[in-house]
């Protein structure tokens, strides 16, 4: 049975600084999810907060937060079956130096902070993540 489903993807600010955005659009339509909302934004710190609150309390936590708030990101709401685990997989693992080559943070990511890009990690997380920036995304 094919199961559609939506992902949230954040192009990071490292990433949109480097004017990466259009290379990592390209690679997800390459991949053939369709894309069914994009919008720019600066969090602010509320919200980046609020964003990332399970990982409130760890040793990387004020980091993030001032590394999601630096610049400009771009939210995508991204769809096709098994979305969630094959944008995962064309994404790579969370510290870039251990990504594979070809992955996005492989090809792309700086570090484990500034790394290219967000995907969510679950149905549950993506299903809070979309709520969170599209709340009005049928
Ligand atoms: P992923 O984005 O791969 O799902 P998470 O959810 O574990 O990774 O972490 C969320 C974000 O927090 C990461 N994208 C990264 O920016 C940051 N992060 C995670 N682990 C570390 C770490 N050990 N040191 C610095 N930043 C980290």
């Amino acid at each position: 049975m094919i199961i559609v489903e939506r992902t949230l993807l954040i192009i990071k600010p490292d990433a949109v600084e480097r004017g990466l955005i259009g290379e990592i659009i390209s690679r997800f339509e390459r991949a053939e999810f369709a894309i069914r909302a994009v919008q720019s934004a600066h969090l602010t710190t509320e919200q980046a907060r609020e964003f990332y609150a399970e990982h409130e309390g760890k040793h990387f936590f004020a980091g993030l937060i001032e590394f999601m708030t630096s610049g400009m990101v771009v939210v995508i709401a991204a769809e096709r079956d098994g979305a969630i685990q094959r944008a995962r997989n064309l994404v790579g693992d969370t510290n870039s130096a251990k990504a594979a080559p070809g992955s996005i943070r492989g090809d792309y990511g700086r570090d484990n902070t500034a790394n290219a890009i967000h995907a969510s990690d679950s149905p549950e997380s993506a299903q809070r993540e979309l709520a969170f920036f599209f709340p009005d995304l049928a």
